[in-house]
């Protein structure tokens, strides 16, 4: 029933903070979770309208803060092909998080169907999933109560990875043709996929896998289930899978602790040359890690992740007979090293796109393309491959041995690779399956290209609104003057590379630096600094 009382009633039951202005930025609403109990009601009313504007498709709800600390939480929604909501959803969803009373948010909930052609009668279908932070059980009811007051139909997963999710809108919604939308589903679409992958070869050593204390440990235990006994495949040992103490998630540990601060998690039991990666807290991004026999930390972070996915890719299109046909492409952002760009420019000759932090700007652009491979820096990615491309694809028929052998393996690699959204398990399997392929550790791997130092900084400034970019955020245009500055600093230093943004989920300006030294790097970091302090 959805009569107009009881999304009043709903909005009663979960009532806005004072003074408290939400926003759904690049990773959807996220703050402290003793707030976002009204937000969660509200962008369940969101999540049914859009279901509704879309045919009563499934539409995603996914309650986490990803690599955020234990006291934070949040939640995305995502579109029917599991891809992240519209942008111009992201506005309607932030007014309605803002609005003041429960009579306003009626009143918008009525003014959106009204304005988008909406019958509030038809079917509404939302599908959701959360981590394991210990403020999730009680948002999720807060989602539900939304949820029911639309008159939605609503499928809970409990817990799941976000990529998971997403996966499941996308089964959900294409009627068996992405896999089956249940967990087992997923595990043997890319439990089996990967064995298909593998095609008979063994990863060399083990991979220990840092799950940063987070719903990635449970999922990842499971899905080993599914893989190929250790003898033939691959041996996975996880570390850091304490889903039952919450306030461990994220704590020196994860994806984003190995990233910011370049070094293991001190929990880590690995020895030198043992392959690692850190996932984050919901599983969505993974980078790989070693130290070597001096104990030197080395990261393989996404744009490693993506120089090694392309040229894999890259080579099996070639061997199959498709170069003519199908071209791959890398979409990164200006945080991309830039070896790996000039890697992939010039070693591989791919054309490389960048664009603005976040990753639906890198998905949009990498949809574009043939073949896209894309990543962040900081180990969010996936592939993506068009329609036409798919087609090409199923109907090619190889002219040799060899040609059938490298398709096999570029189909294998399609359906192990979840281009619903970065998925730190599948993205995990297919470098172990690359790595496997080209007898490669981790040391041949980092050998391929050699990282320009970089250093990244915050500065706190008084308004980081006044910092407005260009050109993919590599050149500020406001505060006028500015990048005059940073130029002559750059000019400075050689191989030097510099940019200032201002950031859009932390209240404060981002400056990156590169250079052919340390010292170079660091210095040309804190001077851009000082410019826009
Ligand atoms: P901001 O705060 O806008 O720099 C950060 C990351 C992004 C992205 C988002 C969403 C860096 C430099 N920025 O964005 O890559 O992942 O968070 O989580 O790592
Ligand atoms: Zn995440």
């Amino acid at each position: 029933a959805h009569s107009s009382g009881t999304i009043v009633e709903a909005a009663e039951m979960h009532p806005a903070p004072n003074g408290v202005v939400y926003q759904y930025g690049t990773a959807g609403f996220r703050t402290k979770a003793d707030i976002l109990d009204s937000v969660m009601t509200r962008c369940a009313l969101i999540a049914a309208l859009r279901s509704r504007k879309v045919g009563g498709q499934w539409i995603g709800m996914m309650i986490t803060a990803s690599h955020n600390p234990p006291e934070d939480n949040g939640v995305k929604l995502v579109e029917a092909m599991g891809n992240m909501l519209t942008e111009k959803w992201e506005a309607l969803a932030t007014e309605m998080a803002n609005k003041p009373t429960p009579e306003a948010v009626l009143e918008y909930y009525e003014e959106i169907a009204f304005k988008n052609n909406i019958d509030l009668k038809s079917p509404a279908r939302v599908v959701l999933a959360r981590d394991t932070r210990a403020s999730g059980a009680r948002l999720q009811a807060c989602v539900i109560d939304g949820l029911k007051a639309a008159g939605a139909e609503i499928r809970d997963f409990g817990y799941l990875t976000t990529p998971q999710l997403h996966y499941m809108v996308r089964c959900l919604n294409t009627n068996g043709a992405y896999g089956t939308p249940t967990e087992q589903g997923y595990y043997e679409k890319f439990g089996g996929a990967f064995k298909r992958a593998l095609r008979g070869k063994k990863p060399t050593g083990t991979l220990t896998v840092d799950c940063a204390n987070g719903v990635g440990g449970p999922k990842l235990a499971e899905l080993i289930k599914y893989l190929p006994p250790k003898s033939e495949g691959l041996e996975i040992i996880i570390v850091n899978d304490n889903v039952v103490k919450p306030e461990a998630l994220n704590v020196e540990c994860g994806a984003d602790f190995v990233k910011t601060n370049q070094r293991a998690p001190p929990s880590s039991g690995a020895g030198p040359n043992d392959r690692c990666c850190s996932l984050d807290g919901d599983a969505d991004r993974v980078v790989y890690y070693f130290k070597d026999g001096n104990s030197m930390f080395h990261l393989l972070d996404g744009d490693r992740i993506a120089t090694l996915v392309a040229t894999f890719l890259g080579d099996l299109v070639r061997t199959s007979g498709l170069a003519d046909q199908i071209k791959l492409g890398v979409v990164q952002t200006a945080y991309a090293n830039g070896a790996a760009t000039h890697f992939v420019k010039d070693n591989l000759k791919l054309k490389v796109e960048c664009t603005p932090t976040g990753v639906k700007y890198l998905h949009h652009e990498a949809e574009g393309m043939d073949i896209g491979v894309y990543f962040e820096a900081n180990g969010h990615g996936t592939v993506v491959f068009s329609p036409d491309t798919l087609k090409t694809i199923a109907a090619y028929e190889p002219r040799s041995p060899g040609q059938k052998e490298s398709l096999d393996t570029l189909k294998a690699c399609i359906d192990l690779i979840n281009s619903a959204v970065g998925d730190a398990l599948s993205d995990a399997l297919l470098v172990e399956v690359i790595l496997a392929h080209k007898n490669w550790g981790a040391e041949e791997w980092l050998g391929t290209y050699n990282d320009l130092p970089n250093r990244l900084l915050k500065v706190i400034v008084k308004d980081r609104n006044m910092f407005k970019t260009a050109d993919a955020e590599r050149q500020l245009v406001k505060p006028e003057g500015v990048q005059k500055l940073i130029d002559a600093e750059v000019q400075k230093v050689r191989q030097g590379r510099s940019f200032a943004r201002a950031s859009g989920t932390e209240d404060a300006v981002r400056v990156y630096a590169e250079g052919a030294t340390r010292a170079e790097a660091d210095d040309l970091a804190r001077k851009v600094a000082e410019i826009v302090k």
